[in-house]
């Protein structure tokens, strides 16, 4: 039998689980990824027994689970949920609510619990979780009788989901989940009220941008999570500022947009003389917010802007900063660009501009010759270069390795924005086969690409039976080069010699697919890489292309991350 979902201020009866879901319902969740465990039954029974029901996308890892319901996170805008276990289903769940942390993922985990009645007497996996999550999430709390559920699972989803996101944890005793209870729904699925920006920071901001020769514009996981990507692109196009975006800003200008000057990254960032990071920390992927300098040009003006004041980078040195949200930050700043008393007038940067698209220019040829390489064995960019032409506007590419997943960053320019998913300044292997399936579940028509590298690989490629059971079709692609291949490059470099680097020489990935149900094939010939492909394309099922390729073509990195 089932029931509706209550409107706010209706009364319900029922089970913890039926009341924990009536809340991630008005939350806007739509999908529960877990794996099972008697712990967290009820929350089971309240997906299948009450309306709209919940599809359970039960997986093989609970990693899978929690990088899946990060990644609807992601790419919904709305907090994901995962349901895990009590103890190992919890602890197994600890490296992607890490991620979801650093890279602020709107995200709900509900854990399982040893009961009350039990607790201090050794019943099974008993264990005190919330202190294990406290310095990985906004949240963490025990949801201690069944009446509590309601109102904590409210506060987790209102948190998680409310700027700067993230991921937020309850855990519920077993013996109070399966207890009834009648609770009034009170939940509207609000976030917190927006906070605005300080117009004097933005004065102070466009003043600065009044006095730049050649800025630089930094947009990053945050605008699109702050839903700020049409009010960037607004600002980019009016003001004429050359941009670099990274994670999930990568597509809020569209890849070939004039404005778009990734490929001329280290000249944009050695001679800018100010930079200005919009929703991305100043980490190790931006040197550490340290900008300029180059060929004898003067240290840059460094400007961070976030979409909450716990962002705001305390160890760079700031020419000015400012927080709130982020679509007033782009509307403000540019009012104040183009106010009254400058008549409307607005900086010239043309010639900055035209340096770093006569870069870009240089640097697309010079890709080109890497992209359409006829190596033997096959150079990665080869993959890349088959792959391009054949991939729609609203496509998700999810990179799940370490240089075959750099070479992606480097020639795979999305169209729009959220459409690019990586593990960002975590670096956690093993985040793909997650986030593919959250990606063909919230964007059903999209053509959903896992580009993996073979170590990656191996960390989450069971839950192909996950895909399969629950008909899942993406399409995954191994740059397959049988080595852990950016450690054993650093490792070469440091040492003269590698350990721990090499994998099995040329295992056949595509067949664990094909033995899970789905399709796949060995590639080794880079003309054959294209049609492999279509045919993974054209499948519809889960299907593996596995490209063997040069291990000596390693990424030509600059940073460490150190
Ligand atoms: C969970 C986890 N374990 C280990 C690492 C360290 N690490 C970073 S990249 C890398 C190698 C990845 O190899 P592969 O997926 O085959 O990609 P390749 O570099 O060979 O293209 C490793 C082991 C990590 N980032 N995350
Ligand atoms: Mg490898």
């Amino acid at each position: 039998m089932t029931t509706d979902q209550p409107a706010v201020g209706h009364t319900r009866e029922g089970h913890g689980g039926v009341h924990a879901l009536d809340v991630a319902r008005a939350h806007g969740v739509e999908t529960m990824f877990t794996l099972s465990g008697a712990h967290v039954f009820p929350m089971y029974d309240a997906a299948v027994k009450t309306e709209p029901t919940m599809p359970i996308i039960d997986v093989r890892h609970e990693p899978t689970a929690v990088f899946a319901a990060e990644a609807i996170g992601k790419l919904t805008r709305k907090p994901g949920l995962a349901v895990l276990t009590a103890g190992p289903g919890v602890t197994n769940g600890v490296s992607p609510i890490a991620q979801a942390s650093f890279s602020g993922s709107p995200l709900v985990v509900v854990g399982g619990r040893a009961p009350n009645n039990r607790w201090g007497s050794g019943s099974l996996q008993e264990l005190d979780q919330p202190p294990i999550l406290e310095t990985i999430s906004k949240s963490s709390a025990t949801a201690r009788t069944v009446d509590d559920i309601a109102p904590t699972m409210d506060q987790a989803f209102t948190l998680a989901g409310s700027s700067h996101r993230g991921p937020t944890f309850v855990d519920v005793p077993m013996d109070e989940f399966f207890n009834t209870t009648t609770t009034t729904t009170q939940s509207s699925g609000n976030t917190t009220p927006l906070i605005e920006p300080d117009p004097e920071a933005l004065a102070q901001i466009a003043e600065l941008l009044r006095g730049s020769a050649r800025p630089v514009l930094v947009l990053g996981t945050d605008v699109w999570a702050d839903r700020a990507e049409d009010a960037a692109l607004h600002f980019v196009e009016e003001t004429g500022i050359p941009v670099i975006s990274n994670g999930m800003g990568r597509g809020i200008i569209p890849g070939g947009h004039p404005q778009l000057v990734t490929k001329a990254r280290s000249t944009s960032f050695g001679q800018a003389d100010l930079v200005i990071v919009v929703g991305t920390p100043l980490d190790f992927r931006l040197g550490y917010g340290i900008f300029g300098g180059k060929d004898g040009a003067t240290p840059a003006r460094t400007v961070h802007v976030a979409d909450s004041p716990g962002q705001v980078s305390t160890h760079a040195e700031l020419a000015a900063s400012a927080c709130g949200d982020l679509t007033t930050v782009f509307t403000g700043l540019y009012t104040s660009l183009v106010s009254p008393s400058q008549h409307g007038r607005r900086p010239d940067w043309t010639p900055w501009l035209n340096t770093l698209q006569t870069e870009v220019g240089a640097a697309t040829e010079r890709d080109k010759e890497l992209l359409t390489a006829e190596a033997d064995p096959v150079h990665p960019a080869r993959i890349y270069g088959e792959l391009l032409p054949r991939l729609a506007d609203d496509a998700v590419v999810i990179g799940d390795g370490g240089d075959f997943v750099s070479f992606a960053g480097k020639f795979v320019e999305p169209k729009r924005p959220g459409g690019w998913l990586d593990p960002g300044p975590y670096g956690c292997l093993g985040a793909g086969m997650g986030a593919a399936m959250a990606a063909r579940i919230a964007r059903p028509s999209s053509q959903v690409v896992l580009l993996y590298g073979d170590g990656a690989a191996g960390m989450s490629l069971m839950d192909v039976d996950s895909l399969v059971r629950h008909n899942l079709p993406v399409v995954m692609v191994v740059g397959n080069n049988s080595a852990w291949g950016l450690e054993k490059g650093p490792m070469q470099w440091l040492y003269g010699y590698d350990v721990a680097a090499d994998l099995a020489p040329q295992t056949r990935y595509d067949q664990v697919v094909t033995a899970l149900g789905g399709g796949g094939e060995m590639v080794t010939d880079p003309k054959q890489i294209g049609p492999a492909l279509d045919r993974a394309f054209d499948s519809g099922v889960p299907y593996l292309v596995n490209v063997m390729t040069d291990v000596d073509a390693a990424y030509p990195r600059n940073t460490t991350g150190i």
